[in-house]
């Protein structure tokens, strides 16, 4: 639109301009004339009449006057007409203009002296007229009288205006058509090449062979269209042999790196991209309201820190939420960035909420709903019909923002979690070629549990829209099952783990979640940056255990707390010797439950430090700030211990996070028997952390654990995590997608 007022705004503003003067001209000239008319007209008269008001001025006849200017009455644009003597006073007048005769006007004054007709323009009270004056002499050249002959001017004005108008009519008349025929030529020569050219990247870009034309276009545009189009060639052919190559070299390598998966993800899927949704972005860019600068930040977050390494090797198009405040800066016409900011690996493409539906779908029905609902900690779901229905319409959002991506044939769809219950299901049924798995990070409750949310079974509904439903552990697949089969009308097969709803099959199946690798980004940490904070800390000669949390009521912060002091009270021996740090970055702090819970954990390390107040030595070291991945690093190197007192929990990446940081093996990890880890991680010492008792002494095991055991222990663990690393799932789960999609 900018672009065509540019275009057409210059041509309106030379014609508009060269009417108006042209308008002027004309008008001018068509007044001069009239008054030329009108002059002749009236001098006419007067001449015509003079002889006759001679007569009667001579032989004072006022009757005949009376008779001379009565004879105008009835003429149409004539006003009338006036009989004088020699001194101005009127003899006779023409009725209808009678009224002039209260007034002497002061140019008739100025006029019984002279000698010569005279004609002007006169403003009465409240018209306008043309007067002609004629001066009736004798033969000494002297004035026995005048005759005045007035005119109404009105008609003058009319014919002025009239032109006026005729001329403003033409102007729109032409402005139209200039306008019409500017869009026009606008449309051949611009918008109808542009137009086909953009089909043609559409199609390309989504893979749509079968819609594909040969780009016809001449001229500059026609030159692009030509490059641009050995560029897509290009791509294309390279696309191909990327895949084929990697085909050949996936044969070679034995343990799962960064590069294996890459190759085998291009082995598999092609040339198609990989399509992963999820609520929380990977990168958030943030502004500083007071000093103005953006910086972007990794979330603290376990399927961020899971998928991130995923997109960084194989590329592809991660949607999520753009949550942070100054997201919308760093985006393209099509709300996409390439990321990681400083090495694009992939495409993120932000989908923009506005404040009510982020209140509704992800605080309210998200993480006040289906959160607690899913996690057994004894807090109390709350479902608001409000809520759902924002879940229901941004799930729908991401739907229309997902599809406008896909490319034209059997694309993957990788869903992130219980955000996005409602999205499998509405993908397929737009694109039923498309593959599409969920991801479940939390854990699935027993149909008991789950058979109180109100929605249940739309959101059952919606996730059996999936291919492939993955849990961490085979229990929440059985507990996802046994949810099916006796909630949803549905056909649950237990030697194939699926079910099936209304001809639809959907397979469920465990992949335990992991990390990346931690160890080698581990082995760039240098001491330096440990004494630093030793230093700061005072740190030196001290057992230090260490916690990192989002902070969150499923992750016993509290318990832990409640522990490491029943450990001092029962142990004081390790008073002054032991120091425990947490890490913990604010979560969903406009939630009630979580703004509690930060004060709550505020309190109680403030009343536990307290407590021992009597030495120098501060118990518990709380550091409540979001921390960089390459920030805790240093933190999980110097710590001895690290506490994992999870309630309940999915997986727990912190658990894998600190064994694959441990490259010296000096480590030993506590951990929750409610997280998904501790079944894998089977050498960490288990504990149930509602047993603050246990807790406590499983804190002393740890830290008299002999060298030994702790490095058995440690081997162990980092053995099963470098095997089964993230890379090595995703693998799996495309595996298994792959293989779906041939039976
Ligand atoms: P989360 O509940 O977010 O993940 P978790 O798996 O422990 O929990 O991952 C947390 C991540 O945040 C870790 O990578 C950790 O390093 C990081 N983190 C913690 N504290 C931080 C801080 N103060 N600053 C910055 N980063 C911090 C959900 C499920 C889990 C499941 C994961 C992955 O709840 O059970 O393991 O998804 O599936």
């Amino acid at each position: 639109m900018k672009r065509i007022l540019l275009f057409i705004l210059p041509i309106l503003i030379i014609v508009a301009a060269a009417f108006t003067i042209f308008g002027i001209f004309q008008v001018r000239f068509e007044e001069e004339k009239l008054m030329d008319d009108l002059q002749r007209k009236a001098r006419a008269v007067a001449e015509s009449v003079e002889l006759a008001a001679r007569f009667a001025i001579v032989n004072n006849d006022l009757k005949i006057a009376a008779r001379v200017v009565e004879s105008f009455q009835g003429r149409e644009r004539l006003q009338g007409c006036i009989i004088y003597d020699k001194d101005g006073q009127m003899l006779a007048i023409t009725k209808r203009i009678s009224n002039l005769q209260q007034e002497m006007r002061p140019y008739i004054k100025e006029n019984l002296s002279s000698k010569a007709p005279r004609s002007s323009l006169e403003k009465l009270k409240d018209y306008s007229v043309y007067s002609y004056i004629l001066p009736i002499l004798d033969d000494e050249n002297n004035a026995l009288g005048f005759v005045e002959v007035i005119y109404d001017t009105s008609y003058v004005f009319t014919t002025l205006t009239e032109l006026w108008r005729r001329l403003n009519t033409t102007l729109a008349i032409l402005v139209v058509f200039i306008v019409i025929t500017a869009l026009f030529i606008q449309r051949q020569i611009f918008t109808l090449p542009v137009a086909r050219l953009t089909d043609w990247f559409v199609h390309f870009q989504r893979g749509d062979i079968d819609k594909w034309h040969p780009i016809k276009e001449k001229g500059e545009l026609g030159k692009l269209a030509s490059e641009v189009e050995q560029l897509a060639l290009g791509i294309r052919v390279a696309r191909k042999t990327i895949s084929e190559d990697a085909q050949f070299r996936l044969k070679k390598e034995e343990t799962w790196t960064e590069v294996k998966l890459r190759d085998f993800v291009r082995a598999k899927l092609g040339e198609n991209a990989l399509f992963v949704v999820s609520n929380r972005e990977p990168y958030i860019h943030t502004i500083d309201e007071s000093s103005g600068a953006s910086k972007c930040v990794r979330p603290a977050s376990g399927v961020v820190t899971a998928i991130d390494p995923i997109m960084r090797a194989c590329g592809g198009i991660w949607i999520a939420q753009g949550g942070g405040n100054a997201d919308k800066k760093f985006v393209n016409t099509k709300n996409k960035l390439g990321v990681p900011p400083e090495d694009n690996r992939y495409i993120l493409k932000r989908v923009w909420l506005t404040k009510e539906e982020e209140d509704g779908y992800y605080y309210g029905f998200s993480n006040e709903g289906l959160w607690p609902l899913c996690h057994i900690t004894h807090t109390r779901p709350i479902f608001r019909e409000n809520d759902w229905q924002f879940y229901k319409s941004v799930n729908e959002k991401f739907a229309e923002s997902v599809l406008e991506e896909l490319p034209a044939k059997n694309p993957f769809v990788f869903i992130q979690d219980y955000h996005f219950t409602l999205l499998p299901k509405m993908i397929k049924q737009k694109r039923p070629d498309a593959t599409v798995a969920l991801f479940w990070h939390i854990p699935w409750p027993n149909p008991e549990v789950f058979s109180i949310c109100p929605y249940q079974e739309e959101i059952l509904d919606g996730m059996l829209g999936a291919d492939l439903i993955g849990f961490h552990i085979q229990y929440h697949c059985n507990n996802f099952l046994d949810t099916a089969n006796r909630l949803l009308e549905s056909r649950v097969d237990t030697e194939k783990f699926s079910i099936t709803r209304v001809g639809k099959e959907t397979f469920i199946r465990a992949f335990p979640i992991s990390v990346d690798g931690y160890t080698n980004a581990a082995s760039t940490i240098k001491i330096e940056q440990i004494n630093k904070i030793k230093k700061e800390f005072e740190l030196e000669n001290k057992i230090i255990a260490l916690g990192v949390d989002r902070i969150d009521y499923t992750k016993g912060i509290l318990e832990r707390i409640l522990a490491v002091d029943r450990f001092l009270e029962k142990y004081p021996q390790y008073r002054g010797k032991f120091v425990f740090i947490q890490l913990a970055a604010p979560s969903r702090t406009h939630i009630k439950r979580y703004h509690d819970l930060m004060g709550e954990i505020d309190e109680l390390i403030e009343k536990k430090n307290w407590k021992y107040l009597e030495t120098d030595w501060k118990p518990i070291i709380y550091l409540k700030r979001h921390f960089s991945p390459e920030e805790i690093l240093p933190f999980y190197k110097l710590a001895d211990i690290c506490i994992v007192s999870s309630l309940h929990d999915g997986m727990n990446l912190v658990a894998k996070e600190f064994v694959a940081s441990k490259q010296d093996l000096n480590g030993v990890l506590i951990l929750s028997k409610f997280t998904g880890a501790a079944r894998e991680l089977t050498d960490a010492l288990p504990i149930n952390p509602y047993s603050i008792e246990e807790f406590a002494d499983t804190i002393k095991l740890a830290v008299e654990m002999p060298d030994e055991e702790k490095i058995k222990r440690m081997e162990n663990m980092r053995r099963t995590i470098s095997e089964n690393n993230v890379y090595r799932w995703a693998a799996d789960i495309i595996t298994e997608l792959t293989s779906l999609k041939k039976t």
